[in-house]
């Protein structure tokens, strides 16, 4: 297993008195691993190497920087139950989950193999004869990626492999819940063949090693993904250097329901929203919104779900939700839990932590009914499994209910009418939409992210993940002769 920080082709053991322990979260007797943290120095060396290593990668073709990520697909596809184990261990998620994150990379890898051949400009007229105009898009040179702990394999590999195909060198520091996960996916892109320095790992705290790599002069994008908090922090110490950034932050994402909807697909679909990774998921369906006629039946559906899920270790197959990833983040889904009570929203199932599993951070899955719209509950990411239920009686104050918060990532409504979805799509104001299904997923070739406080910056994913990690450049091509220029055009 990859342990601590790699530099230049080489994992090292930083000079820091701080050490970082990689625990399992389903029990914390098991100790994964424990090392010294990077710090501000590493830091200067990671930059120093990847500026180096950046010139030769830039000049290798960008097909031939595509079929290293091709040849990362075959890697990950062989090395994908150690891949899958490790995130289970260190992170929590169900091993169901976890393979199907690795399996979720793989095709962010597949998808920008193929960039790789079309890297591409446009070639457009000029007002003036004889002058040729087209663009062409070129690296940025080192970027920076802050990574979070949920997916700790999909995101550092949907933002690491644009960055590459486009000709960057990679600085990522992930996080420090979640370092042996990223670590494997270093180690695919080396025997992938990746030239050393191109792809550069620190693991340390976010105020020294984070903070250091947002304000680097030679890091000249910063994609973050993770909390508001930090993302705003961070993208206004970026802006003091004009350094360009795409953060992902937050959701409170609602499903509406109409009266007309298919009760038992809505309560699959809620479910795996609202309990799916734990609930630990900038997708997660964290509001229901139903309409009064089906709000019963299908709320008595979802409880009953909830109850039969099995809470558990994620490495137990038979696991069906696993543990908060630490006790920060339990904590927190505890006091969500004792906020709702307080304001008077109706406990329907769950609410405590789960018997038996006293060795890891587990919690019940958690249903609140009569949630109010101005609670905090209704309001605030709680980042856990815990569903917030409120009735509705039309589209209309569907609509307007899921728009009454401040973040804008994703939502979804069941319906059969076909005018209402199409409202809804036009109206709801998120950047994911979905109709008759589940809040969570997103694919490789389709843009993510989301409106509002949710995100700022380009994208990701998709042409748009590219786009974020190149320049371009107008070019004007003289033929004609003479120097002789409009003066204004
Ligand atoms: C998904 O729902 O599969 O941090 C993607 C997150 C998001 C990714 C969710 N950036 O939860």
């Amino acid at each position: 297993m990859p342990s601590g920080s790699y530099i230049d082709g080489a994992w090292f053991t930083p000079a820091s008195e701080r050490r970082i322990a990689n625990v399992n979260p389903a029990d914390t007797r098991d100790v994964i691993d424990e090392f010294p943290a990077a710090t501000a120095a590493d830091l200067e060396r990671a930059v120093q190497g990847a500026v180096a290593a950046q010139r030769g990668w830039a000049a290798t073709p960008a097909p031939a920087r595509g079929r290293v990520l091709a040849r990362a697909v075959e890697v990950a596809r062989r090395r994908k139950e150690e891949i899958a184990r490790t995130m289970t261990r260190e992170q929590g998620k169900v091993l169901r989950e976890a393979r199907g994150e690795v399996d979720k990379g793989i095709a962010v890898l597949e998808f920008y193999a193929g960039e790789g051949f079309r890297m591409g400009g446009r070639t457009l007229p000029c007002e003036l004869p004889d002058v040729f105009t087209y663009t062409i898009r070129r690296p940025l040179g080192v970027v920076g990626l802050i990574t979070p702990w949920n997916f700790p394999w999909a995101i550092p590999v949907w933002k690491t492999a644009p960055a590459l195909v486009a000709g960057n060198a990679v600085i990522i520091k992930p996080a420090e819940l979640t370092p042996a996960t990223c670590g494997l996916m270093v180690e695919v892109f080396e025997e992938a063949g990746l030239p050393p320095g191109v792809l550069q790992m620190l693991v340390g705290p976010g105020r020294e090693v984070g903070s250091a790599l947002v304000d680097h002069a030679a890091v000249r994008a910063i994609s973050f993904t993770g909390s508001n908090q930090i993302g705003i922090n961070l993208y206004s110490q970026a802006a003091r250097r004009g350094a360009k950034v795409t953060c992902e932050m937050g959701g409170k994402n609602a499903v509406i329901v109409l009266a007309d909807a298919d009760v038992d697909a809505v309560a699959a679909a809620v479910i795996n929203g609202a309990f799916g990774s734990t609930g630990q998921r900038c997708t997660a369906t964290s509001r229901l919104l139903v309409h009064q006629d089906v709000a019963g039946a299908l709320t008595e559906a979802v409880v009953e779900g909830a109850r039969r899920l099995k809470v558990g270790p994620g490495l137990d197959e038979a696991s069906q939700m696993g543990p908060a990833v630490d006790e920060k983040q339990l904590r927190q889904d505890l006091s969500y839990i004792d906020i709702g009570k307080q304001e008077g929203a109706r406990l329907l199932t769950g609410g405590g932590r789960p018997a038996g599993l006293d060795h890891g951070f587990f919690v019940e899955p958690t249903v609140f009914g009569d949630v109010r719209p101005g609670s905090r509950l209704f309001q605030e990411e709680v980042f856990g499994p815990v569903l917030a239920v409120t009735t509705i009686k039309d589209l209309d104050e569907g609509i307007r209910l899921a728009n009454a918060v401040e973040f804008g990532l994703t939502s979804s409504l069941f319906s059969r009418d076909v005018r209402a979805c199409m409202r809804f799509v036009e109206e709801v104001e998120t950047g994911m939409v979905h109709v008759n299904e589940a809040t969570v997923g997103g694919e490789a070739q389709l843009p993510f992210g989301g409106m509002k406080s949710t995100g700022v910056g380009e994208r990701e994913m998709g042409e748009e993940g590219l786009r974020f990690f190149t320049e371009q450049k107008t070019v004007f091509i003289n033929s004609s002769g003479g120097a002789a220029r409009a003066f204004i055009r």
